[in-house]
């Protein structure tokens, strides 16, 4: 038996941890945490440990499927399934155009450094503006913000967690999601570290949270963050507490933000905030007063009704406070490649280029919000979308109102999947292609290296060959491309070497930007500098300095004025909309929000059974005030209604949610060809989302999942509500 050992990393999560993987015969046996990883020194995870299970997972797509008018699949080889896509997807783009084509793009893609490029290629070559991602139900705020803030999109600061002495994080739990837009390997011992070293963490949450119970907890009313921000801006302003060196040096408008905040006082918003006006007034006094100080916000921030006014205040108090871009701060990535010009070349440093045909939204690095996917699908005229691609992406659990998305599909003439198996959303493809795992390519963390709290790099070869047939995303978009006679690459190969028809692998890519970026090692004329051959001899991966620089702001602002911008109008205009809302529906009188448990990945690690062991179910997390008023006892089964739709699911009944707060995993309620993800029940959580345009966040079409006016009822114990929800379609053959 030939057995090896391969050092490579884990692409689950962000912190993109190092692994080694054992490899007998070819087969992918085991992999485990790598001991020589500079910063994940012999770190994984549950998910990551049991990743070795998805890759053999006998439920895996491993060939391409076809399915029959039944509903079932039938396998056919690559050559027949590419030939009908590409005849079918022909026949479309040469009837109603190019723009008549959509492609959504999971979560997963955005840990291949190839396919990314692939899709927008794709889709540019069509000239079609139908790209969505799980971004608008994750991110996209973030990146909005930072079009106001500094003029670009992919300018986003990370908490310089080495050297901070006070954390103040809204809305994350990096104890479960080991951090998020940041990269940062055993982030538990990072923060720990913090608090050793006599310095505070303080977390933002409506829920007790794993971080939040490690640490200072400020227990928040679900999306109340910007009246939080807005009043500690205010108390800051008016009792003198601002840098206003800082804010003379790095910014230009701040007279408007002081004006914006000066309207609410904590003694003016402690009611929608659930917190007494002293403690925000010491919150704020403790943070404009801490000598190193970083504001840090995720999810929990970003999935309210105001996303990306959230995400423009939490920066805005790094900057009033003097912690923007400054050791021990908020500070910015500076990464080994040339990024600005990579993605200007691309042509992905973009927002508000283009508005959805539906609703009028605005694109977000190109992608436009996946909410109205399902209605471009159905709404009649040029521009509707008549063929979908999706590839790593389960958005019938991921989005608001799967239920309408997967009427949608069923009424549109051609919709193909990439994944590793029939999921929620690909058993209504017409043809499901299967996917490599990222232990069967090649990879370089491309999107994540201005992340890493400790400037890293590391490449990777694949460490077996793709199970049964399986490919590459780019390798597949090549071969749909050829067959419709258009070139994924084309335009940004274009911009970047100023040469057509140019044909790119990935690798050759990379080491173009690589070789020539600031650490490159310039096609031989720097010394020791970068490529990816250096990155080959260096598996383990090179960290490229101790910490980040400070002081590299200015050079990446876009505003002419290479200072921050705070006075945006379409900013104040968000303070309006927010004051203007009116809040209480006596019907629907609890707020909904979401969890992430150690043990689940979104929704596609459901079917590892190191992962599911021990009979692990999906619950709503309910206060024991809340409960014993509405009659529930843990174990119960409660049935949860919001204005759009209704589910029912296990109660726990648990004080660490706040009263009048219901917490729900999302990501569950399964029916697709992973038999031991539909025998564990659950539903899908975003029922109860809303996909209507008016509902979603206006400025960068964020879905509303975290704090959805809900209505909690008891329903018999005996009944079964999943019995529908678990009967499983035929898997893969
Ligand atoms: N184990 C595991 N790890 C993961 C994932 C996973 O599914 N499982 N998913 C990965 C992905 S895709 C991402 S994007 C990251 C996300 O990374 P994080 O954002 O750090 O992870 P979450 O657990 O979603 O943390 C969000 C927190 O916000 C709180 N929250 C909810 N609503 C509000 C609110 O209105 N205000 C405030 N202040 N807080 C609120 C929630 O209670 C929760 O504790 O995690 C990644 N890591
Ligand atoms: N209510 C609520 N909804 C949420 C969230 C929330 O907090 N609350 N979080 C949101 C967030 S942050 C995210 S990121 C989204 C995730 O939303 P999505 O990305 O739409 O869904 P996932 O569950 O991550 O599904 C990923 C799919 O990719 C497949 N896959 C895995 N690896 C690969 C690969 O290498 N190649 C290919 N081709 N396929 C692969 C898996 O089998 C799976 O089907 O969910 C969002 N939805
Ligand atoms: S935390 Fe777990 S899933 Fe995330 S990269 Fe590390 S090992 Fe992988
Ligand atoms: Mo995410």
């Amino acid at each position: 038996m030939a057995t090896t050992e391969k050092v490579t990393y884990c692409r689950i999560c962000e912190p993109l941890c190092g692994m080694v993987a054992t490899v007998e015969d070819g087969r992918l046996v085991q992999v485990r945490p790598d001991g020589e990883h500079p910063l994940s020194a012999g770190f994984a995870c549950p998910k990551g440990i049991a990743m070795a299970e998805v890759v053999n997972d006998p439920d895996r797509v491993t060939h391409p499927l076809r399915r029959k008018a039944d509903g079932s699949f039938e396998r056919v080889s690559w050559t027949q399934a590419l030939d009908e896509i590409g005849e079918r997807l022909g026949r479309i783009v040469k009837e109603h155009g190019g723009d008549a084509v959509g492609w959504y793009m999971g979560n997963p893609g955005a840990f291949s450094y190839s396919h990314p490029l692939w899709v927008k290629g794709f889709l540019d070559a069509l000239g079609s503006p139908h790209s969505y991602t799980a971004s608008s139900q994750d991110v996209s705020n973030r990146f909005a913000a930072s079009w106001f803030l500094y003029g670009s999109p992919y300018i986003v600061p990370i908490p310089d967690l080495a050297r901070t002495d006070f954390l103040l994080m809204v809305g994350a739990n990096p104890l479960v999601s080991h951090g998020s837009v940041l990269s940062a390997p055993r982030i538990k011992d990072q923060l720990h570290a913090i608090t050793a070293r006599g310095g505070r963490i303080v977390v933002v949450d409506p829920r007790r949270s794993e971080t939040a119970r490690a640490f200072e907890h400020l227990a928040v009313n679900p999306d109340s963050d910007a009246w939080l921000l807005l009043s500690m801006l205010q108390v800051i302003f008016a009792e003198g507490l601002e840098d206003s060196g800082a804010i003379d040096r790095q910014s230009t408008g701040a007279e408007t933000l002081r004006r914006l905040a000066a309207d609410h006082p904590p003694e003016a918003t402690e009611g929608r905030i659930g917190v007494p006006a002293e403690e925000i007034r010491r919150l704020a006094r403790d943070l404009a007063t801490a000598e190193r100080a970083a504001v840090y916000g995720r999810t929990g921030s970003c999935l309210g009704r105001n996303g990306t006014l959230v995400a423009f205040l939490l920066d805005a108090l790094n900057l009033v406070t003097g912690n923007l871009d400054r050791k021990g701060g908020a500070m910015f990535g500076n990464p080994p490649i040339d990024f600005a010009r990579l993605v200007d070349a691309v042509g992905l440093g973009t927002y508000a280029k283009r508005r959805s045909r539906v609703g009028g939204l605005p694109e977000v690095l190109g992608a436009l919000p996946a909410g109205v996917m399902a209605k471009e699908m159905t709404t009649p005229g040029k521009g509707q979308i008549r063929a979908m691609f999706f590839s790593a992406g389960n958005p019938v659990l991921s989005v608001p109102n799967g239920e309408e998305l997967e009427a949608a599909l069923e009424q549109i003439d051609l919709k193909v999947a990439l994944d590793l198996y029939v999921t929620e959303t690909s058993r209504h493809c017409d043809f499901v292609l299967p996917a490599t795992t990222f232990y069967e390519r090649e990879d370089f963390p491309l999107p994540f290296l201005s992340l890493y709290t400790t400037p890293f790099i590391q490449m990777t070869e694949p460490v077996v060959e793709p199970q049964g047939e399986a490919r590459q995303e780019w390798e597949v978009i090549e071969e749909i491309s050829k067959r419709i006679g258009v070139v994924p690459s084309s335009n940004w190969a274009l911009r970047l070497v100023g040469r057509v028809g140019v044909k790119f692998s990935p690798r050759t890519l990379v080491d173009l930007v690589l070789r020539t970026g600031p650490k490159g090692d310039l096609f031989g004329l720097r010394r020791g500098g970068l490529s990816v051959k250096k990155l080959a001899e260096n598996p383990h991966g090179i960290v490229l300095s101790e910490h980040l620089e400070g002081g590299v702001l200015r050079k990446q602002i876009r505003h002419k004025s290479k200072r921050v911008r705070l006075d945006p109008p379409e900013i104040a205009a968000e303070v309006d909309r927010l004051v203007a809302a009116n809040g209480h529906d006596p019907n629907f009188p609890m707020r909904l929000i979401g969890l992430r448990e150690l043990r689940s990945h979104n929704s596609w690690m459901h079917n590892a059974p190191l992962l599911m062991r021990g009979g692990r179910t999906q619950a709503a997390r309910i206060h024991p005030d809340d409960a014993q008023a509405l009659g529930l006892a843990d174990g119960d089964r409660c049935r949860i209604s919001s204005a759009h739709g209704a589910i029912e699911v296990e109660t726990k009944v648990t004080d660490e949610v706040k009263q009048g707060t219901v917490a729900v995993p999302h990501g569950w309620g399964h029916r697709g060809g992973w038999r031991l993800a539909n025998s564990a029940g659950g539903a899908n959580v975003n029922a109860l989302a809303s996909s209507d345009p008016d509902d979603l966040e206006r400025l960068a079409g964020m879905a509303f999942l975290n704090g959805i006016p809900v209505r909690v009822e008891p329903v018999g114990r005996a009944e079964s509500s999943h019995e529908e929800a678990a009967t499983p379609v035929a898997g893969p053959v």
